[in-house]
This record gives structure tokens, sequence and C-alpha cells, in this order.
């Protein structure tokens, strides 16, 4: 977590910030994407800016561990303009560079928001990891936790914090369910055991605006991240 002292780092924000930058205006919300390997996080993230560029300023943070190909199919899919993605390499176990030392993504993040100011919303995708990882609340306003049915239906059952404790919790690939045999209602009941009243939404990207409940569900952040600056 960074403590860093106000006087020498005035633009820096903590998880205890509000949405207002030091001059007054507002900074954008900041929403992680956690889950493991292939369960839809970067599809989510092209359908998310696909489906709320028109309306708000976004920005994206992926993160691979050698590499920069979740930021590459980005471009190549012209979700943003190129100024608009930024790719952390994290050399490392993708959890450090979202929980443990989050230097990095968070000097993106700044680097975003003081270039192309005023952001509304920053999209970050973690690499794929197992599912203990989750975001420095020091880096992210809130988060997502992406599981697919393929994986296994049992997934929601065997917990971990990203399941049990995320903002939202997605269950990507819907689609696939006949074909592996995944039980939606049990995950659903399984989920909603773990989480209580914490949302769970069902995903399928290969149907037209499947990522529609998980854009409403930011937009509903938005709005109020908006309501709270103002007052
Ligand atoms: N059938 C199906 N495939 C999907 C869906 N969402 C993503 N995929 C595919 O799953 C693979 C991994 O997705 P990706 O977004 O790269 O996963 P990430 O590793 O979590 O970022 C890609 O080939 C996607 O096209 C979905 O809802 N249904
Ligand atoms: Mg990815």
């Amino acid at each position: 977590m960074h403590l860093d002292p106000p006087a020498t780092m005035p633009q820096r924000h903590t998880h205890s910030a509000g949405p207002l930058r030091a001059d007054g205006s507002r900074r954008a919300l900041r929403v992680g994407l956690g889950g493991p390997v292939g369960s839809g996080k970067t599809a989510s993230v092209a359908a998310l800016c696909r489906t709320l560029r028109d309306r708000w300023s976004i920005a994206v943070v992926t993160n691979d561990i050698y590499t920069r190909e979740d930021a590459e199919y980005l471009l190549r899919e012209a979700v943003l303009p190129p100024e608009r993605i930024t790719a952390v390499e994290t050399g490392a176990c993708p959890h450090t560079a979202i929980r443990d030392d989050i230097s990095a993504n968070l000097e993106a993040v700044e680097h975003l928001e003081e270039t192309l100011h005023p952001l509304d919303l920053v999209l970050i995708e973690s690499g794929g990891d197992n599912l203990t990882a989750t975001f420095s609340k020091g880096l992210v306003d809130v988060q997502i936790f992406v599981i697919d049915v393929s994986s296994g239906d049992d997934i929601p059952r065997k917990g971990g914090p990203g399941i049990t404790t995320a903002d939202l919790l997605v269950v990507n690939k819907t689609d696939l369910a006949p074909h592996v045999g995944a039980d939606l209602a049990a995950m659903a009941v399984d989920a909603e055991r773990q989480r209580g009243d914490l949302p769970v939404v069902f995903t399928s990207l290969t149907s037209d605006d499947g990522i529609r409940e998980v854009a409403d569900w930011v937009t509903a952040h938005l709005s109020e991240w908006r309501v709270k600056a103002a007052v």
C-alpha cells in the first residue's frame, strides 16, 4: 500500500481518496477486472469499451507477465484510440502487480489521467491468475472477478477471495454450458451462498450485447461516482 505524503505526492490517491483530485476536478473511477487465464477478461474489456465509449471517456491498462498481448489485441480491435491503452509488463506472478507492489499500475493510471484528463473510467485488467488474486484498494475503486463455466461448475462453490469479495462476479461463457455439462443453476446457488448480497451476472460474450448487464453495473457506479464528486 502506498502512503505517500500529500505534500510531496499531491496527485496520488489511495483507497481512502474520494473522487476529487487535488485541483478539485473529478478523477476517473478505477475498475479492476481479475480472474483466471482465459475466462474472458480481455473480451469483457473490449465489449465494455465498445458499449460505453460513446458516453464516457475511457482508458485501459492491461497486465501481462512478459508480453503486451492483451493490449495488442485491444489495439488491433480498435476498441479505443491507441493513446488510451497502456500495457504493464509485470515480469512476475500477476497478482503481485495488482495487490502487492502496485506502483507500475499506479503510474500507468496516473499517466493516463494526466494526458487524457478529464477521464471518466479506467479499466485495469489483471494478468490471468488463480482464485486468490484480488486488487489492492489503493489501485482500484471497485473490482470485477471473471470466471467461466468451462473451467468447472464447482468453481463458485470453492470460493476464494475473488469469488467471495469482488464487487461483481461475472460467470462468463454460458453458451458453452451445454457442451461442458455445466449446471448454471447450481453455479448461481453456490455463488449466492459464497457472496450473500453481492451481485453475480451470467454472460455470454458470443451473443450480441452479451456484456449489457456488466456495462449497466459499471454505468451505475459511474453515476454514483459523479454524484459523490458533486457534493
Ligand atoms: N464461447 C465463448 N468464448 C469466449 C467468451 N468470452 C471469451 N471467449 C473466448 O475465450 C478466449 C479467452 O478470452 P480472453 O478474453 O482472452 O480471456 P482472458 O485471459 O481472461 O483475458 C478467447 O478465445 C475468447 O474469444 C464467451 O462468452 N463464450
Ligand atoms: Mg486477457
